[in-house]
């Protein structure tokens, strides 16, 4: 009976630790050929915003089927990225697979905009050209008027507030916690991972901190310790922390690259659609 005793003992401290862990494990993003997979999308949508037709990836899980319904993540690019930068260099499709291979994720839709609203949304040229910044501010309205309301007539995706998250990376953190914040109907789970300058003061994002505490599930922010961006996050969680708004605040080792933000993924794609405890933090 002892034995029973310390064998429990043993493994509920193991879960513990392995539930604090904070860091991707080696080998979350590597490619594995004996798990199921997702599948990778292109859509277009016309956007009235942009008055053009528009592309973004859409990340189905795993044994996805049309006759069941799926909450959806939108996942943010930073600067110099488009549609197609977290795919070619976070590889979500492989760390995401790999977690549904273990049972962690709550099936979901990830959905790959291009944040930069203008007709020409490549990321060429000079990409600190004030129109070009513009257009990540113009993308709150694509985001909202066209492509969810595409996304929710195309796909099986759950409607309401609840069943919606955004994140994103740098401009797109930024986008993810202005557009979610200023937005609080119509995200619940809301992130930015090393949150650029475009990112709203804190009293300008958070006018209203107990609307925040009331509406969302999550509010997650996070940096890497060695980037130079990382007064934005800090200052962004002085407030929060002040005000007593629950959230995840967590600075990892890294800079201004996707060691940083696939880890964030990792983890974050854990806590989505969950019920949530948040770190008070
Ligand atoms: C800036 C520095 C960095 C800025 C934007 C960024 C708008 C964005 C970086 C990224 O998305 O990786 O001054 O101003």
């Amino acid at each position: 009976m002892k034995n029973v005793w310390i064998i429990l003992l043993l493994v509920l401290s193991i879960s513990l630790v392995s539930a604090q862990q904070k860091h991707a494990p080696a080998g979350f993003d590597l490619y594995q050929s004996d798990i199921s997979h997702g599948k990778i999308d292109t859509i277009f949508y016309f956007s009235s915003t942009v008055e053009a037709e528009r592309s973004a990836l859409v990340y189905l899980p795993p044994g996805f089927s049309p006759k069941k319904s799926y909450p959806v993540l939108y996942l943010l690019h930073g600067i110099g990225g488009d549609e197609y930068e977290w795919l070619k260099n976070g590889t979500p499709q492989i760390i995401l697979d790999n977690l549904y291979a273990q049972g962690k994720l709550e099936p979901m839709l990830v959905v790959l905009p291009n944040g930069r609203a203008m007709k020409d949304d490549r990321a060429s040229g000079n990409i600190m050209a004030a129109d070009k910044i513009e257009a990540f501010a113009t993308f709150q309205r694509d985001l909202l008027k066209d492509l969810i309301p595409y996304v929710e007539k195309n796909y099986p995706a759950k409607p309401g507030q609840i069943n919606r998250a955004l994140f994103g990376l740098s401009m797109g953190g930024g986008q993810a916690l202005n557009f979610g914040l200023g937005n609080l109907d119509t995200f619940a789970w809301v992130g930015g991972f090393s949150s650029a300058p475009n990112t709203r003061m804190p009293e300008e994002l958070i006018p209203n901190p107990q609307e925040v505490k009331d509406k969302l599930q999550l509010l997650w922010i996070s940096c890497g310790d060695q980037d130079g961006l990382i007064q934005i996050t800090n200052r962004t969680h002085d407030y929060l922390e002040k005000h007593q708004v629950p959230h995840v605040f967590y600075i990892e080792p890294g800079g201004h690259d996707f060691n940083v933000w696939k880890n964030d993924l990792y983890l974050v794609s854990q806590l989505l659609f969950k019920d949530s405890d948040q770190d008070h933090q």
